[in-house]
């Protein structure tokens, strides 16, 4: 639990909004975990008056979070071509070869760093699951199973464990949606800058609190997203250890993220120049936007709560109807949704994912069992609830027999629409 804000340890911490107690979004249970007292934890969000970030209060132990993590990201083609597109441009940009260096943390299962691999290019994964970390060494690709810190980047860049003969730093520092997720903030972004050569380049992506609230993705808050950034806030997280930021743009991905580059203080900034007007423009629409300012977060639970209406009515008058709603996503944002919004067995048959891990499995404090997506053509349910509504296009695409058959989707955010 905090009382200062996990950046700057101001005490002028404001509550945005509350979610209740709810389960660890990725704890899926197996059927014989159904019956045993389940972990619940307060997800109450709150907006720094000083630094602007906004944070969830309580820090659930990342041991507990990520040591066995079903999260794969190569089975999202979304994920796919998002890490293809930068590293293709960084290695252009950067003029990267087999001299250079590339480090990623919280590499999963080495879907960005296989791009740089296949064009010769050292990498260097660390990745605190295990189970991914395996996945991404059988693929060739350097993966120290393990949590980041500012001690393990020291041992990286001149003795320690690092992988034998490298004792030179970084080209490339990824950090994608990992920033959001660490404890240990400073140590992570301290252990970045150490890793980085003097013109070296940190990319940072995480989801991006102004799509968050503009795109009422409320369901992006769980324990395991500690915070929630826009780019003022990562500005002055950045700077307190030396790192400027140099660029930044908004992508798609993940509901709306931000990417942001970051060059030490110290070096050349060779980039300085070419992202300036990227940079300028992002943060003064924040400043326009309002988005140093608490009254920019406050709207959301008043907006939650009437998506929790409009929701909830049209289940009930579908379920009066006798038709039979299922979900597609076991993902963590359907954690959050369906236990803030009370959605169980009462209303909802099962969940279809893709995950082979995921499947089998029961959804954390709804109980819903997990099938293999192909159960919808052989089940022809009336109505899906998408959760994994950040993938609608990808997946609308994948189950177009289901929707030619009559089956409809009911999308709910950032709007409630049926298609
Ligand atoms: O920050 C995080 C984001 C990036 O990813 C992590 N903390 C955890 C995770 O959050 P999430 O689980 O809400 O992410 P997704 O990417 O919205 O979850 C996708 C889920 O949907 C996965 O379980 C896989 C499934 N899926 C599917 O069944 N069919 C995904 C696609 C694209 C599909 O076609």
């Amino acid at each position: 639990m905090i009382l200062t804000c996990r950046s700057c340890r101001s005490h002028d911490i404001k509550p945005v909004i509350s979610l209740g107690f709810t389960p660890l979004a990725n704890a899926l249970l197996t059927k014989e975990q159904l019956d045993l007292p389940e972990e619940k934890f307060p997800l109450d969000l709150v907006f720094c008056q000083d630094c602007t970030l906004v944070q969830i209060v309580e820090t659930v132990s990342p041991e507990k979070l990520f040591s066995q993590y079903f999260y794969t990201s190569s089975l999202s083609k979304t994920t796919l071509d998002n890490a293809k597109d930068i590293t293709t441009r960084l290695i252009k940009r950067l003029n990267l070869d087999e001299k250079s260096v590339v480090v990623e943390i919280g590499s999963n299962d080495g879907y960005l760093l296989q791009n740089y691999v296949d064009h010769g290019i050292p990498v260097w994964g660390i990745e605190p699951a295990k189970n991914l970390a395996d996945i991404a060494n059988k693929k060739g690709i350097r993966t120290t199973n393990s949590f980041f810190s500012e001690a393990q980047a020291k041992s990286f860049v001149g003795n320690g464990d690092s992988p034998k003969g490298w004792d030179i730093k970084a080209d490339v520092v990824h950090a994608n949606n990992v920033l959001a997720h660490v404890a240990d903030l400073h140590g992570v972004v301290e252990g970045i800058k150490i890793l980085l050569k003097p013109d070296g380049v940190a990319v940072i992506e995480t989801h991006y609190v102004r799509d968050l609230i503009d795109g009422l993705e409320f369901d992006c808050i769980y324990h395991e997203h500690l915070c929630y950034y826009s780019v003022r806030a990562l500005v002055g997280l950045f700077l307190s250890h030396g790192l400027l930021l140099i660029d930044a743009e908004r992508i798609p991905i993940h509901g709306g993220s931000i990417r942001v580059y970051f060059q030490r203080l110290d070096g050349p900034k060779s980039f300085l120049k070419s992202g300036e007007k990227n940079r300028t423009e992002i943060i003064d629409q924040e400043h326009l936007f309002g988005l140093t300012w608490l009254t920019y977060y406050e709207s959301l639970a008043e907006r939650v709560l009437k998506l929790k209406k409009d929701l909830l009515v049209k289940i009930y008058d579908l379920k009066r109807k006798d038709k039979n709603i299922v979900v597609y996503g076991a993902s963590a944002k359907s954690t959050t949704l369906l236990n803030f919004f009370g959605i169980d067995g009462d209303y909802i048959d099962y969940v279809v994912d893709s995950t082979p891990g995921k499947q089998g499995h029961f959804t954390p404090g709804t109980h819903l069992p997990i099938y293999d997506p192909s159960k919808l053509l052989e089940n022809m349910p009336d109505y899906v609830l998408l959760l994994t509504w950040n993938f609608s296009d990808e997946i609308l695409e994948k189950e177009k027999e289901y929707r030619a058959r009559g089956g409809k989707f009911i999308i709910p955010i950032p709007e409630l629409r049926i298609v």
